[in-house]
């Protein structure tokens, strides 16, 4: 048999059905779904020269491919992957931003409306018959009408958020670490101070050491009894633990939830409470979206293995000039 000349990409873990196909059409692969390196041999090991992840990517699996050059993560938010690990034995990292960025603004928008109108109980009232049984299903508690919403995270996803909020008619506050200078929403100095100026806070930080734990039990104490938390940026951001206390006794209203501290497990207590929104981490979901987010991943490969300059290297790795192969 002909040996090829393609690289050899190695596909950690699950990975999006388009995006393989995508993959083996430009490159060998070989699909690592179970994420055991023991199953490859020490020669394939040796072989590999690009990895292409879906969330977590282990330092010692890097480690353990000396061939090793990029990493092309499916996602925008990296936080998987050592990325300044990665810089220092010379290996590329690269996301996939914006092709994303209105679909996850999208589901946002909606988590938003589902949790604040309780959507998703009305709508479980008209499908069981209890309209027809109980009769109307009752006022909700809440609504968007003269409220707040405060944005942790106005990067590119928080503003496409803000801007769909902004026809809806309700104030926005945001916080960063820096203060944007081409955005007229108010800018919050701490976490804290963004939770006690809103009636929603909505968090699209990415995740990782800067927002671990990040919204804890202060920060929920600010929110306050009529406040709502949204989480779309990453569960590693929000104190689980702190929170289903928080939900459980009022200290807040209610929360509406994309993302979790240990996915895909989400704590008993959270699931039995009827004032959450549980989504399985679906905000950039659809097949459209996650097509464009595969082919991002292959051309980043493509690109570095021709050595042009990569499309969407991470920070990490534009700081150390592993922006080309050349
Ligand atoms: P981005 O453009 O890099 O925006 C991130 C924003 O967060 C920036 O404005 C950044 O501003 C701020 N930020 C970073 N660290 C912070 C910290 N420690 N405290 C406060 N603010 C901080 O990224 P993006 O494309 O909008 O994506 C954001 C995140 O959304 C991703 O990293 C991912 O975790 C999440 N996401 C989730 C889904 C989902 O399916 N639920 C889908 C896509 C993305 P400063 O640098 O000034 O702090
Ligand atoms: C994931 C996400 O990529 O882009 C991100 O940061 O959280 C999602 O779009 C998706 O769950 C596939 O891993």
């Amino acid at each position: 048999m002909p040996t090829s000349t393609q690289p050899l990409v190695l596909v950690y873990g699950p990975y999006n059905a388009d995006g393989l196909a995508e993959l083996g059409r430009r490159f060998d692969v070989r699909h690592l779904a179970s994420r055991d390196p023991g199953e490859l041999s020490e020669a394939e090991r040796g072989e590999v020269r690009a990895v292409a992840v879906a969330g977590h990517l282990p330092n010692a699996v890097m480690d353990a491919l000396p061939a090793l050059e990029i990493v092309g993560h499916f996602g925008v938010g990296y936080d998987g992957v050592d990325a300044r690990h990665a810089a220092e034995r010379g290996i590329a990292v690269t996301n996939t931003p914006d092709v994303l960025t209105e679909e996850v603004a999208d589901t946002a928008v909606a988590l938003v409306l589902m949790t604040v109108r309780e959507l998703h109980h009305a709508e479980a009232h008209a499908r069981s018959g209890e309209w027809e049984r109980k009769g109307a299903y009752p006022l909700t508690r809440f609504s968007l009408r003269g409220k707040t919403v405060g944005i942790m995270g106005l990067g590119r996803i928080g503003l496409a958020i803000a801007r769909r909020l902004e026809s809806f008619g309700v104030a926005i506050r945001y916080h960063n670490r820096s203060e944007r200078t081409d955005v007229a929403y108010p800018y919050d100095p701490s976490l804290e101070a963004l939770a006690q100026s809103s009636d929603i806070l909505l968090n699209v930080a990415p995740g990782g050491a800067s927002t671990d734990k990040a919204i804890d039990a202060g920060v929920l104490r600010a929110l306050g009894p009529d406040g709502i938390l949204i989480n779309v940026g990453r569960g590693s951001t929000v104190d689980e633990p702190a929170l289903i206390d928080a939900l459980e006794q009022g200290t807040i209203a209610a929360a509406g939830l994309d993302v979790f501290a240990d996915e895909p497990r989400i704590p008993e207590r959270l699931r039995n409470l009827r004032n959450t929104v549980l989504l399985p981490h679906v905000a950039s979901a659809s097949r459209d979206t996650r097509i464009l987010m595969g082919n991002l991943v292959a051309d980043n490969l493509s690109r570095w293995f021709a050595g042009e300059a990569l499309e969407t290297p991470v920070p990490e790795s534009q700081d150390a000039g592993l922006t080309s192969r050349a």
